[in-house]
C-alpha cells in the first residue's frame, strides 16, 4: 500500500505527497465515526482507487498535534506577529506560546511588517521580554526585504507551522521565502484595523533547504478546553522551575502565600505583563471547569 504525507486538506479531499506524486485521497468514513480525521502533516498509507484516486486507510502515529490551527508532526510554531496593522497584542503572544509549549512545539516569534515602524519603545520591551525568557524573536519586513535570510535559516530542517490573526503576513513571508509558490495575500480592513481571512486551508509547502512550512487561516481565538489550572505553570518557561519553591504544592501563583513565583514578580524576574497573562489564563481555564 502507497505511503505519503498529506501535504493540503481541501474541500474534503486530502492531498498526499507520494514518491513525488501529489494523489487526491479521501479518508475512510470510520475515521469521522472515531472522531480522529486525517490532518495536513500526517503520514498516511493509502489505496489507489479505479478513478486514479486515493483513498485512505491509516494513519501513523503523531509526534506532535495541533487542533488549532489543524496541523499534526510540526516540531516548531511560528509565532507571526504584525507591530502595526494589525497593532501588537502582547496578550495573543504568550496564547499562542502557551498553546505551542502544551503541544510539545518549540515556539519562536516573527514580528513582522517593521518598515511601518513599531509604537516607539512597545516592540524593544517584547523583545526583551522574550528573548529574555529564551524564545528567538526575528524582525522581518518583505517590503524592505529584511530578516527573511534569519527566518529561513531557522526553518532550515524543520516542520514549522506559521500562526498568527489574519493580516500579519504569515502568506507574504512564504511568498518572499518560496518565490515559486505565489501565495495569496489580502489587505487589511482600514476601519477595523484587521486581515481579511485570506488564506482559507492548511496547506505544507518545502523549502529549497529542506525543511517544511505550514501556511494557515489566521485565527486569534484559542480555547483552553481541557485545560488543567495545574498545568498552566508549566507553559510559562521562567516560572515553570520556580513552583517547587513555592510554599504549597500545586501551587497556582495567584492568592496562596509564600509564593515564589509572585515574589519573583515583585522583584521582576518575572514580567509584570507575562504574569498578568498567566492570570487572566487561569481565570479562563477555571471558568471554563465551573460550567463542565
Ligand atoms: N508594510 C508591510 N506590509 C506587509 C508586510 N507583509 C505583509 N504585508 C501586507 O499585509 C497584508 C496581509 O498579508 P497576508 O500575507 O495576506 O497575511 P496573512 O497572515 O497570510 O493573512 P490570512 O491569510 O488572512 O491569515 C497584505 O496587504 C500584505 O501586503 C510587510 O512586511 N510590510
Ligand atoms: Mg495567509
Ligand atoms: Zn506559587
Amino acid at each position: 500500500m502507497p505511503e505519503g504525507r498529506i501535504v493540503k486538506s481541501l474541500s474534503g479531499y486530502y492531498y498526499v505527497k507520494s514518491g513525488g506524486q501529489l494523489w487526491q485521497c479521501r479518508a475512510r468514513g470510520l475515521f469521522k465515526k472515531k472522531q480522529y480525521s486525517p490532518l495536513v502533516g500526517d503520514w498516511v498509507h493509502f489505496d489507489e482507487t479505479e478513478n486514479g484516486e486515493g483513498y485512505i486507510q491509516s494513519i501513523e502515529p503523531r509526534k506532535t498535534e495541533l487542533v488549532r490551527p489543524p496541523v499534526a508532526n510540526a516540531d516548531q510554531a511560528v509565532i507571526v506577529h504584525s507591530v502595526r496593522e494589525p497593532d501588537l497584542q502582547p496578550l495573543l503572544i504568550d496564547k499562542f506560546l502557551v498553546h505551542a509549549e502544551r503541544a510539545g512545539m518549540k515556539p519562536f516569534i516573527v514580528f513582522t511588517k517593521i518598515d511601518l515602524g513599531a509604537p516607539k519603545g512597545e516592540l524593544e520591551e517584547l523583545i526583551a521580554v522574550y528573548e529574555g525568557i529564551g524564545y528567538p524573536v526575528v524582525l522581518t519586513s518583505v517590503v524592505k526585504n529584511c530578516g527573511l535570510e534569519q527566518l529561513g535559516q531557522m526553518l532550515d530542517g524543520h516542520i514549522s507551522v506559521l500562526a498568527g490573526q489574519s493580516g500579519t503576513g504569515k502568506s507574504s513571508l512564504l511568498n518572499a521565502l518560496i518565490p515559486e509558490v505565489r501565495l495569496k495575500t489580502g489587505d487589511i480592513s482600514r476601519k477595523l484595523g484587521r486581515g481579511r481571512h485570506t488564506t482559507r486551508h492548511v496547506e505544507m509547502l518545502e523549502l529549497s533547504t529542506g525543511g517544511w512550512v505550514v501556511d494557515t487561516p489566521g485565527f486569534s481565538r484559542l480555547s483552553f478546553d481541557g485545560w488543567e489550572a495545574e498545568e498552566l505553570g508549566t507553559y510559562f518557561p521562567e516560572m515553570a522551575p520556580l513552583a517547587d519553591q513555592c510554599k504549597f504544592r500545586g501551587c497556582l501563583h495567584f492568592r496562596e502565600p509564600q509564593c515564589a513565583v509572585k515574589g519573583a514578580v515583585d522583584t521582576q524576574t518575572v514580567h509584570a505583563l507575562r504574569y498578568e497573562h498567566y492570570l487572566q489564563f487561569l481565570t479562563e481555564i477555571q471558568e471554563q471547569r465551573r460550567y463542565e
